[in-house]
């Protein structure tokens, strides 16, 4: 109903809009990191909650104990009764959702819930070990060139040169050896699981506080699949976008005894006026998450995972730590003779998307690397599920093993179109879309 205002105002922006719902519906979305969100949270972040300004919190902290006041107006504006309504119901969804003490919903991104979970357990020049981010680590979790890198003295941990795989005796080793304040839990493109208990185990040996970034895998989490680093971690982050299926967006859970000082070190130590449109759509996410259509969702994704993880494996590809426990895998091309810069630039050429990846030890540089990433979130989103994934390793490897031969591309993009068109994406939105530009 409203793109037609943003047709007639801005014809411009609305055909950005429209043509990357095209290009989401028509293409084989394998990003690990993305999905789509439903109707509902759109709905959410679309509406006139993003004209309000609401520094501060929903609540107050009480003066003598640690306790959050819901009666008391906590914010520096005035006007924010509803605005707080929402604010409220995400974060006690996101409590019941994780079993968390504590959950602060303002942050923008995972960085910043990142950066906000640092300074609240440190000080710049604490020692930080986090995982290295060409083993499967994060910018944020300690880089040179990110400001976790640049603030904290930084010690990087590897995964094991045969397992691929985390070996806790060799990180115990590193830690004894570095003393950090903070080891650093999680990643972006780790396929096994995470024991967040042997980390703890590792933590308190040294005497260090343990942060657990879990934006990939905390849908899994909250459907119970994957071990929750809640009772283990002192702070937990994670973005509210990629498995849990929300808006672009992080929270920060913790321990009690973080808590106010999580919530004075995001505001107004990190972040201005947070964003509460944004929030109402993570709450909405959570509720959504809180079902059991989630539960059966999640299942799927790991299904789906193993199922294209293995089919690839017949077709001679070899899965990085061996395969999957999660949502997604990471792919060594090198049997194949292509880099992962290749390999994903030539998939999006027939409509499958991926991003290229480092594999640990990787001989190749970050920006060529040896091989991709691929996630199963957004495709079983859509509904496809193993044989789908059957389909598409064969799709992929059409390309891999034939990728200078460039006459073949149409009839492989073809293909994927056909498969996308039986599972439709946003189909009332893309018809309306239509139909205004049409006019
Ligand atoms: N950039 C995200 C990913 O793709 O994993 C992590 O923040």
């Amino acid at each position: 109903m409203y793109s037609e205002e943003l047709y007639k105002t801005d014809p411009e922006i609305f055909d950005v809009v429209r043509k990357e719902a095209e290009r989401e519906h028509s293409g084989l979305e394998l990003i690990a990191s993305e999905n789509f969100v439903s109707e509902a949270v759109i709905a959410a972040l679309g509406s006139v909650l993003t004209n309000k300004y609401a520094e501060g919190y929903p609540y107050k902290w009480t003066k003598d104990t640690d306790e959050i006041d819901y009666s008391k107006y906590g914010r520096y504006y005035g006007g924010c009764e509803h605005v707080d309504e929402g604010e409220k119901l995400a974060i006690e969804r996101a409590k019941e959702l994780f079993g968390a003490d504590h959950v602060n919903v303002q942050s923008h991104s995972g960085t910043t819930a990142n950066m906000t979970a640092y300074f609240a357990l440190g000080e710049p020049g604490d020692t930080l070990l986090g995982l290295n981010l060409s083993h499967g680590g994060h910018l944020s979790h300690g880089h040179p060139i990110n400001f976790s890198g640049r603030f904290f003295n930084v010690v990087q941990y590897e995964v094991d040169r045969q397992t691929e795989q985390i070996d806790f005796d060799t990180l115990l080793k590193l830690a004894r050896e570095a003393k950090p304040k903070i080891i650093v839990a999680g990643a972006s493109a780790y396929p096994r699981t995470m024991h967040f208990e042997r980390f703890r185990e590792v933590a308190d040996d040294v005497g260090a506080y343990l942060v657990a970034d879990i934006a990939h895998i905390a849908g899994l989490v909250a459907a119970d699949l994957h071990v929750s680093p809640v009772p283990y971690a002192d702070i937990v982050t994670t973005t509210t976008h990629k498995t849990l299926r929300g808006p672009r967006g992080a929270i920060i859970m913790c321990k009690k005894e973080f808590a106010r000082t999580v919530d004075k070190v995001s505001f107004p130590g990190m972040q201005g006026g947070p964003l509460e449109h944004v929030i109402a759509a993570k709450a909405v996410a959570f509720k959504e998450a809180a079902s059991d259509e989630f539960i059966t969702y999640q299942k799927q994704t790991i299904a789906n995972a193993k199922a294209l993880a293995e089919a690839l494996t017949k077709l001679d590809y070899r899965m990085v730590a061996g395969g999957t426990d999660t949502h997604l895998m990471l792919v060594d091309l090198r049997s194949k003779g292509v880099t992962g810069r290749k390999a994903e630039r030539r998939l999006e050429k027939v409509g499958i998307t991926c991003n290229r990846n480092t594999i640990p030890y990787d001989p190749e540089k970050p920006f060529v690397t040896s091989g991709i990433r691929l996630g199963t979130p957004a495709l079983t989103t859509r509904g496809m599920k193993e044989p789908e994934m059957a389909n598409i390793a064969e799709l992929i490897d059409e390309l891999i093993t034939n990728i200078e031969e460039r006459d073949r591309y149409p009839a492989i993009k073809a293909k994927v179109e056909e498969l996308c068109e039986s599972f439709p994406l946003y189909p009332r939105r893309r018809t309306e879309y239509k139909n205004i530009s049409a006019r």
